[in-house]
């Protein structure tokens, strides 16, 4: 903990004792609070109104039982969650993770990770997140559906166009989201924006899928041309994932000059020295959603390494892990900073632990925290809900314009708020001092029930 004001270290004190064992909520509050003793200084009216110690408990958790037929015929449960985390500026907005490391600690980090990340948007939009212990890998395509289905019987009861809109996450994409929907209807006889993500056909939005990605790559290019004067031209990327994020940032990075030499999955990842095929890469992972070690069978030159750590071994200028949390420690952190990396942008939610992000900070590396730089999937996910509510749809260039203008803000917003706040340069303290501004002052002009 490095916290100066006493009243930070006792908030946090508490939420240790309420969420005993939860490491990932434990690590991204301590994450955030960290960056709050200037802000205790200088706005003890928001300290007054018990805003920080209100932020730091979710609104309300929700668990419930999901039974579903395999295709044996056989009863399977898993367990559903939705957490409805902060509604200050919004209905309660965020994805959905269908992944067999999801619980109550992984969706409450998310939940709270999203409020702040939101918020930067700019647009109105709470925070939540939800999810399911199952493991969509191996399963049919008629499993998924019933999973989806049941899953959303109960998830219905809960979310609404101006209540809660869920959207994908890891293992949920357009094909879950669909069954999801189409369940909603089938239960409630109304077509509205409850989901974003949605395929084109259902309502959804042109750019959804690309957003994510195609974010992070805006936002570093404003990062790299405002601070450095410099581009994505001639640079060398790794990006770690292969799925929705890391898909669509290679694409982009690619467009804007770049070469990506490696990306991964949860078992290995390949480094293609001539710069990845992207179209191979789309057939192995959208199509045929099989392992990426597939792809050096198909293209030669092209090496396979198990284990996936072993990405952030790779040189290159610019590193965007896209997979997971946790998946950049510290000892990778410096194998990055030795072999002369110059940005870290996250495209997941804190994929780098807390002494990686230390080791690039007092390496000068351009880092950006997730919460901020992809906050792109979030942003379409609201454009997807603003053209749902007008019965309207936008051209993929209006939104994609858009989506870029909502980045190039998101970076100025929280390089400011670092400056303004002493630490200039710091995005991470920025992003989350920007982020939370506007959600406390909401909390605050709300009050509190007596
Ligand atoms: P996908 O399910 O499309 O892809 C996830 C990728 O990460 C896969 O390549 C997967 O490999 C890999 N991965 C997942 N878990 C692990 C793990 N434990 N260890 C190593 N690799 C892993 O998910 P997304 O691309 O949508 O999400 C990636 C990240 O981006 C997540 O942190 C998510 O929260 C975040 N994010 C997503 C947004 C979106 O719009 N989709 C928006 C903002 C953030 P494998 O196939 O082997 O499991
Ligand atoms: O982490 C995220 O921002 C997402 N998974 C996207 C959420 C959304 O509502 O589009």
């Amino acid at each position: 903990m490095s916290f100066q004001s006493q009243y930070l270290r006792s908030v946090y004190q508490t939420v240790c004792q309420r969420n005993a064992g939860e490491s990932e909520f434990l690590q991204a509050v301590e994450e955030v609070l960290e960056s709050f003793d200037p802000v205790v200084e200088k706005r003890p009216d928001l300290v007054e109104a018990g805003i920080i110690e209100r932020l730091v408990e979710p609104e309300r958790l929700i668990q419930f039982r999901v039974s579903w037929v395999d295709d044996k015929g056989k009863v399977r449960v898993n367990r559903g969650w939705r957490i409805q985390y902060n509604s200050a500026i919004g209905p309660y907005k965020g994805g959905i993770r269908l992944h067999p490391s999801v619980n109550v600690s992984v969706l409450k980090f998310l939940g709270f990770e999203q409020t702040f990340k939101n918020s930067l948007t700019g647009l109105p939009m709470g925070g939540a997140k939800g999810g399911a212990d199952f493991d969509p890998k191996g399963k049919s395509e008629g499993e998924i559906m019933r999973f989806c289905q049941s899953f959303t019987t109960e998830l219905s009861k809960h979310i609404g166009a101006d209540t809660d809109v869920p959207a994908g996450d890891i293992g949920v994409g357009a094909r879950e989201i669909g069954y999801m929907f189409g369940q909603y209807k089938r239960l409630n006889n109304e077509f509205t924006g409850v989901l974003t993500g949605k395929s084109l056909q259902s309502g959804g939005s042109l750019a959804r899928k690309e957003a994510t990605g195609y974010g992070l790559c805006y936002f570093v290019q404003e990062m790299l041309s405002y601070i450095k004067k410099d581009s994505f031209e001639g640079k060398t990327v790794v990006i770690s994932g292969s799925g929705n994020v890391a898909i669509y940032a290679n694409e982009k990075a690619t467009q804007l000059g770049a070469k990506v030499v490696a990306m991964s999955d949860s078992n290995g990842y390949i480094y293609d020295e001539k710069g990845i095929d992207l179209a191979v890469i789309k057939q192995i992972k959208e199509v045929e959603r099989g392992r990426i070690k597939e792809y050096a069978k198909r293209v030669p030159g092209s090496v396979y390494t198990e284990g996936c750590g072993g990405i952030w071994s790779v040189k290159c200028d610019i590193a965007l892990p896209c997979a997971t949390q946790n998946e950049l420690n510290g000892e990778q952190a410096q194998q990055l900073v030795n072999n002369g990396v110059a940005v870290v942008a996250e495209g997941a939610n804190m994929p780098s632990t807390p002494d990686a992000v230390e080791i690039f900070q007092a390496n000068n590396i351009l880092f950006s925290p997730g919460k901020a730089s992809n906050a792109g999937g979030v942003s379409v996910s609201g454009l997807e809900m603003c053209q749902n509510s007008m019965r309207y749809s936008w051209s993929f260039e209006d939104v994609d314009a858009k989506l870029k203008n909502i980045m190039i803000n998101i970076f100025h917003n929280a390089y400011r708020a670092a400056e303004e706040y002493g630490h200039k340069g710091n995005l991470v303290m920025g992003a989350n001092i920007a982020g939370f501004l506007k959600v406390a002052e909401a909390m605050k002009w709300q009050g509190v029930a007596y």
